[in-house]
């Protein structure tokens, strides 16, 4: 009997599941740009951009490869419009019954697909080093899910940077030489560009025409959209910025916006590349005496460590996860998220960055956009659905457990032990945002102060009953406690008063 073998937007691996218990002689690969995809959140054009001409790619060498392939382009007049209905439209077509896929990396995705009226089969998304099963095990009875002990085990397993069953230069974790402020000159010119070819600009045109409404910047599209580009792209990164990765991963600069980050996840989490291949080329460069541990280290810590515990977490906290809001937060998302004017230059260049490139890195993320809302309270189900719309390497798995855990400590503390909040002098330390900026980062209160400064106390406060009695926070009260009265007493007015202005709609 002949099936349908789903192929999804962020499935496109040769080794795929899906593909590898497929029969080519009989089955059917169907794939399907669908706007109900693009629009249920509204995704960054270039992120549809990317996933389009990347899969339309894939489409051709499936085909090149001898697979019978079902290709819908967006404007074909019979497309049905959601993956579910394409499925449905493809089995009446061939009079196929059942489908295989690879699970879906979002629970919205997996109930459709168990709701459709076909015998849908999900093969687990073995792209990933650690199982649901392993990850589950791994979770099971532990009081706390730390990164760091999950990361020792994917260390043990993959022998990635292992010499004689212990760590190499005897240390698993070097993230204390990776603070170093932001340097003055980058030696780097960024990620490998890739100009349009005729698919992309294809892809390009009809993006603008059906999308063209959604936040975010269409032209300069230039990332990579097969495999053999993205190992391309990978190989610049490690030959020309993973030796100084390590060094500057926390810091920021205004005028650079990718410093010596990767833009590897774009590829790596729609299946361009796979986290093991990445790694051991880093791991490579080390043994070459290429790149030194403390960058090499951090690097596979990301992917194997980082990477791999989110999605973990993810699937083991289930379909409720991305509306948790564990701080009871529910101000509504300021319009300078969507590029409204705000004279706070950190945020004002991280969003018009995002707008530009659909990308920016972990610190602007976590420490800029993410910092500003946990601080000023914003509902967090809003903040992660800003973040999946707007990074070209946001999918849920891995999007959300950032978000509404790391960032926003919304999950109660599951992923992060404490809150990532900081005033403005941590993104004084780590940038030069301040240097531009119309508030002074000094100015701890008044009209000039940097509204981190306020807002981080204010925060503080508001949930001291959560956070007060945690080991790792209680300097922060007793610098509080510490003082002036009258000092703290305008600290929280103009706190009040900042955020009286933000939902008033003022430019902040
Ligand atoms: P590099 O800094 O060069 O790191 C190398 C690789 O490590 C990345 O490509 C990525 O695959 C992996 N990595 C690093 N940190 C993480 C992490 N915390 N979780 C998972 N993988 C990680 N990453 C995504 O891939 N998709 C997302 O939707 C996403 N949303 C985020 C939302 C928030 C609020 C925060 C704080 C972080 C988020 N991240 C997300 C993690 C991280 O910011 C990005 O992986 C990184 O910025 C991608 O850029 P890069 O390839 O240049 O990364
Ligand atoms: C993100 C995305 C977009 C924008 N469009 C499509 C699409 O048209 N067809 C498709 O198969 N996949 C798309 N995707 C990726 C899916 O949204 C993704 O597979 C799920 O969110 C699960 O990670
Ligand atoms: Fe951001 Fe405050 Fe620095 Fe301005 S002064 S750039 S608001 S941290």
């Amino acid at each position: 009997m002949v099936r349908l073998v789903l192929i999804l937007g962020d499935q496109l691996s040769l080794d795929l599941a899906s593909l590898r218990a497929a029969d080519k002689e009989l089955d059917i690969i169907v794939m399907a740009e669908v706007a109900s995809e693009a629009t249920y959140v509204r995704h960054h054009p270039k992120k549809i951009a990317f996933i389009f001409s990347a899969m339309r790619k894939f489409a051709a060498a499936l085909k090149a490869d001898s697979w019978k392939v079902l290709y819908s382009q967006l404007d074909d007049a019979q497309n049905a419009g959601s993956i579910p209905a394409e499925l449905l439209r493809r089995a009446q077509e061939s009079g196929a019954k059942e489908v295989i896929a690879t699970r879906p990396g979002e629970w919205r995705l997996i109930e459709a697909l168990e709701g459709t009226p076909l015998q849908v089969s999900l093969l687990e998304d073995d792209r990933f080093l650690a199982t649901h099963a392993e990850f589950e095990t791994w979770a099971e009875g532990r009081k706390a899910l730390r990164m760091e002990y999950f990361y020792r085990d994917m260390r043990r397993k993959t022998g990635l940077l292992m010499e004689d069953g212990k760590p190499a230069q005897g240390q698993w974790n070097f993230d204390h030489d990776n603070r170093k402020a932001a340097p003055k000159d980058v030696s780097y010119s960024g990620p490998l560009p890739f100009a349009p070819d005729a698919i992309t600009k294809d892809v390009l045109d009809l993006v603008a025409t059906s999308f063209g409404d959604h936040f975010g910047k269409l032209e300069n599209f230039n990332f990579a959209t097969t495999r053999a580009e993205a190992l391309q792209a990978l190989e610049h990164f490690i030959t020309h910025a993973l030796p100084r990765f390590g060094d500057f991963q926390d810091a920021m600069l205004s005028e650079n916006k990718f410093l010596y980050h990767a833009v590897i996840s774009p590829y790596l989490n729609v299946g361009l590349l796979g986290p093991l291949e990445i790694c051991q080329a880093a791991e490579q460069a080390y043994k070459d005496g290429y790149a030194p541990i403390n960058a090499v280290e951090g690097f596979i810590r990301q992917i194997i460590g980082w990477r791999e515990y989110v999605r973990g977490i993810y699937f083991l906290e289930g379909p409720d996860y991305t509306r948790r809001n564990a701080l009871g937060h529910h101000r509504d998302l300021p319009a300078l998220y969507w590029g409204a004017e705000t004279k706070m230059h950190c945020l004002s260049k991280s969003v018009a960055q995002t707008r530009d490139e659909a990308y920016a890195h972990h610190i602007q993320r976590l420490m800029v956009t993410g910092n500003f809302a946990l601080l000023s309270g914003i509902d967090p189900e809003q903040v992660h659905e800003w973040y999946l719309e707007v990074y070209v390497d946001a999918f849920e798995w891995v999007e959300a457990p950032n978000t509404i855990g790391m960032s926003q400590f919304a999950d109660g503390g599951i992923i992060a032990s404490k809150p990532y909040v900081s005033s403005g002098a941590y993104i004084n330390r780590m940038s030069n945002y301040c240097k531009s900026c119309h508030y002074a980062v000094k100015d701890k209160t008044g009209e000039t102060a940097c509204p981190f400064n306020v807002l981080y106390w204010d925060f503080l406060i508001r949930h001291e009953d959560r956070f007060s009695n945690n080991p790792r926070m209680g300097n922060m009260y007793r610098t509080w406690n510490r003082m002036d009265e009258t000092h703290r007493a305008t600290v929280l007015q103009d706190a009040a008063i900042f955020l009286e202005k933000l939902d008033a709609g003022e430019a902040v």
